[in-house]
């Protein structure tokens, strides 16, 4: 698919310019944005980004595209075993929302992963190679494209049980307040999560220790091929899941890679620094802490990413949920970015097209890589499975380990 400027309306290009006019609809009745029109009038973070900023953020969102396609490819080549799920039409969350974190800030995501993974930094020859099962992969090949981590880049993981990774996330949380560091965690997870019982015990633990974490709703309505007001009660208003437990909502649009980035940069610095009411040295133990949302004070957020995924759920989805027309229909946050870019005079459509050809070199180069890597040996089999602190399991029960454990 060309990466060009002029195939979609130019009011589909509003989503940045026009967060200040009226609130944006969904044309399927779908539950939309509705109250976020003026939430940064005036004061819109990404109006102080650079050329060069922006033309990172473009690159980050062109190399996710075309690194998924290949991945598409490979699968349907047989050269990636197990689920895949491709991030194309979600870009502009895990750009914008990663581009306003800290290098040091930890986050943590569901199985749709790859994105996170290319945003927060992951060499995409190690994501690719972890897809074909090779050694070299960012988990030796052992996870796949659900679990993609990479320590050194803040990324804990790629999860595969729905709404699994809300209790790391908010694990991650508590050891940087526990820690007194000055982070934040942002938990990414799917509309399906929102009805886990993980998911609210989660909030739950965040609103009572005030945890810094900011759990990011990818909300592109369809949880597999069931649509998010068929399976999730008060669908229509997502601030609801937010006030039941006293923290704060925002929400924005998810195609807009700069409103992402706005509401991200705004919500991370009223998140860094949440501290534990019950903590605080001169509170009396017997003090409950009180859950409101109070304005600027440091505490969690809940964030409804507006999105929309223009693949299959994964790639074996026929796709009889929906229609070509609906996925036609959605603007591309990508194209979007790239309107704002030419019009605003960042950048003009030659380096436009040079930035593209890049992504698909870097996504060529991945998959050659990928493909010349050596696959795990099967001495690797009964590795990285517990932390193995008294040594390597060895089959037949010679580990004292597996000895000590088992009466
Ligand atoms: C606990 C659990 N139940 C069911 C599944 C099967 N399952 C895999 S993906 C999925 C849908 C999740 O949708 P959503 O959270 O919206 O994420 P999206 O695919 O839209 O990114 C389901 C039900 C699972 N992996 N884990
Ligand atoms: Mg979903």
């Amino acid at each position: 698919m060309p990466i060009a400027t002029q195939d979609k309306p130019a009011s589909d290009a509003d989503a940045h310019a026009g967060s200040n006019g009226s609130p944006k609809q969904n044309p399927k009745g779908d539950p939309g944005l509705t109250d976020n029109a003026s939430r940064f009038a005036g004061e819109r973070p990404s109006a102080d980004l650079s050329s060069d900023a922006l033309i990172d953020l473009l690159a980050k969102m062109m190399l996710i595209r075309r690194f998924e396609e290949r991945t598409m490819q490979a699968y349907q080549q047989a050269k990636i075993g197990g689920f895949c799920h491709i991030y194309i039409g979600q870009e502009a969350v895990a750009v914008g929302s990663i581009s306003a974190l800290n290098p040091d800030d930890p986050i943590v995501a569901a199985y749709r992963d790859h994105g996170q993974a290319l945003a927060r930094g992951m060499h995409p020859n190690y994501c690719m190679a972890e897809m074909f099962g090779k050694v070299t992969g960012c988990a030796k090949g052992k996870g796949g494209s659900m679990h993609m981590f990479d320590k050194p880049h803040q990324m804990y993981g790629g999860h595969a049980i729905v709404g699994g990774q809300c209790p790391l996330g908010v694990g991650l949380a508590f050891a940087i307040q526990y820690q007194r560091e000055d982070k934040v965690a942002l938990c990414y997870l799917g509309d399906g999560a929102l009805n886990q019982g993980a998911f609210h015990e989660s909030m739950n633990l965040a609103a009572i220790y005030n945890l810094p974490v900011i759990f990011v709703l990818e909300n592109n309505h369809y949880s597999m091929g069931t649509h998010i007001l068929r399976g999730t009660a008060m669908a229509n208003d997502m601030r609801q899941k937010a006030e039941a437990y006293g923290m704060r909502y925002a929400q924005c649009n998810g195609l807009d890679v700069l409103e992402v980035y706005d509401t991200f940069h705004t919500e991370i610095s009223h998140t860094r620094g949440a501290k534990n009411p019950q903590w605080i040295e001169d509170r009396e133990f017997h003090e409950l802490p009180e859950y409101k949302v109070e304005g600027e004070k440091p505490g969690p957020c809940f964030i409804n990413v507006e999105t929309y995924r223009t693949q299959g759920h994964s790639m074996s989805d026929p796709q009889k949920y929906r229609s070509k027309d609906e996925v036609g229909d959605k603007p591309d946050p990508i194209q979007n970015l790239v309107r704002y870019m030419v019009e605003h005079d960042h950048a003009k459509q030659g380096l436009i097209d040079e930035l593209d050809e890049k992504a698909k070199t870097i996504a060529k180069a991945a998959i050659q890589y990928a493909e010349e890597s050596e696959p795990l040996g099967m001495e690797e089999m009964y590795t990285d499975v517990y932390s193995e602190p008294f040594g390597k399991y060895v089959d037949g029960g010679e580990s004292i380990f597996m000895r000590e454990t088992a009466g």
